[in-house]
């Protein structure tokens, strides 16, 4: 007897179910601000994807409110490769970080929506665990050696294996990754650019005191990371990857800006030194070169930033081809929404490396309640069909966009530089 086949009816009313009948964009500002979009569908079930870019947020507000949300409702949430299809050639004007970012927010939205229907953490839906707990690693700064080097002491003492380090430099008033409050470091403190002084020979004489004093301290097995934050000439950097050798960096990231991706061969030819680069990046092509000809040894490119969960995707698996891992950018302008999605691909993808994580105030955690977790320099995404992460619209509400830059790097004599 012949199966009785009602598999389209299925279909037909599991597709009528996610059909795209709302989505919006929520702006908000709690402790600093986020972009999130909303979409929901006809059965009730809704995602959320973050759509923050750092100095930038209204730029892809207004994308997604004007050009992206017209486009969504009627569509089939189920739909999330031609839905990324749709929105990356028909924008026509190829990539750049408002589009990809705008792109990012939908596609994790819909792979939010689609593990609730399916009633799954979203990483089995990737194909399932590769690992427990994602290795992090926090942010340690100090206004001098001595102090940076205390405050990584600290962060060993909450169970961190991994921490960054970045000092003040004698002679340069606000070098970059140093807060004075002593919390996660939020750069875009001021409404328009602030301007900061830089020096590059200065901070080449004080980094390697910062990592022999570390290694001094804290002996071989920590973990230690340092951003040069695009601040040097692929000499220079050269030069600093080849001094930190001794004191076996985890990575030195975004040495010199990566433009041309060739720079990369340069400070290669000189330095064992791991090097990380691509929180900037919004695609794969940013990066392509730096992976094939492994000039880099992790690649940061997020999330949030580069097209979502499906074009993440595609650059870890080409990353893992030629032995590059990840290491996703997590700093606190990237939302606990990116965090929770970025956390269930961290836990699924195959070549993961580390993951960083400056811990969000508690207005931001209010405001996106959620299920990941830190517990012994690991941290833990939870079973909650979707990514985890949800947001109290209410409360949302109640910290109004505030407008702020991030700023500006000039050299002594007035040349602008690379912040
Ligand atoms: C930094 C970021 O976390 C990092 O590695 O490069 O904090 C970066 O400065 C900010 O995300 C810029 O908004
Ligand atoms: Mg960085």
């Amino acid at each position: 007897m012949a199966i009785e086949d009602n598999s389209q009816v299925r279909t037909e009313g599991s597709v009528r179910d996610r059909e795209i009948v709302a989505a919006r964009v929520i702006v908000t500002c709690p402790g600093r601000n986020f972009v999130t979009l909303k979409i929901e569908t006809r059965s009730g079930v809704y995602g959320l994807g973050d759509a923050t870019l750092n100095g930038r947020e209204l730029a892809v507000a207004s994308y997604l409110q004007d050009h992206v949300i017209p486009n969504l409702i009627g569509r089939d949430a189920g739909r999330i490769e031609d839905t990324w299809q749709f929105f990356y050639r028909g924008a026509y004007w190829r990539r750049g970080p408002v589009t990809m970012t705008a792109i990012a927010a939908v596609d994790v939205a819909l792979w939010d929506i689609l593990s609730k229907i399916a009633g799954l953490p979203l990483y089995q839906m990737l194909g399932g665990r590769s690992r427990d707990g994602v290795l992090v690693y926090g942010h340690a700064n100090g206004k001098d050696v001595e102090e940076t080097v205390q405050e990584v002491g600290r962060y060993i003492e909450k169970g961190y294996k991994a921490v960054r380090a970045q000092s003040g430099v004698p002679g340069i008033k606000k070098a970059y990754g140093v807060s004075n409050l002593k919390n996660a470091y939020e750069p875009a403190e001021s409404e328009l650019p602030l301007e900061t002084v830089w020096n590059t020979t200065k901070y080449l004489n004080t980094v390697p005191q910062l990592f022999e004093k570390l290694r001094a301290t804290h002996g071989p097995d920590i973990e230690l990371l340092h951003d040069g934050h695009h601040r040097m000439t692929p000499i220079e950097a050269a030069r600093l990857a080849r001094d930190l050798e001794p004191y076996r960096l985890f990575w030195l990231e975004d040495a010199t800006p990566a433009d041309n991706q060739q720079s990369f061969e340069l400070i290669r030819r000189h330095s064992i030194t791991p090097l990380a680069v691509g929180e900037v990046f919004n695609s794969i092509w940013d990066c392509k070169q730096l992976i094939e000809k492994q000039l880099i040894d992790y690649i940061r490119t997020t999330i949030v930033h580069a097209g979502g969960i499906t074009h993440v995707r595609r650059l870890a698996d080409f990353a893992a081809l030629h032995q590059v891992r990840t290491g996703f950018h997590g700093a606190t302008d990237l939302s606990p929404v990116c965090m929770g999605a970025a956390l269930h691909f961290d836990t699924w993808v195959p070549n993961f490396g580390i993951q960083e994580y400056m811990q969000h105030c508690q207005e931001t955690n209010d405001v996106f309640p959620h299920d990941y977790t830190f517990r012994e320099g690991r941290l833990y995404c939870g079973q909650t069909p979707g990514h985890g992460v949800d947001i109290d619209e209410k409360l949302a509400a109640k910290y109004p966009y505030s407008p702020k830059q991030l700023p500006i790097a000039r050299l002594e004599d007035g040349s602008m530089w690379d912040w």
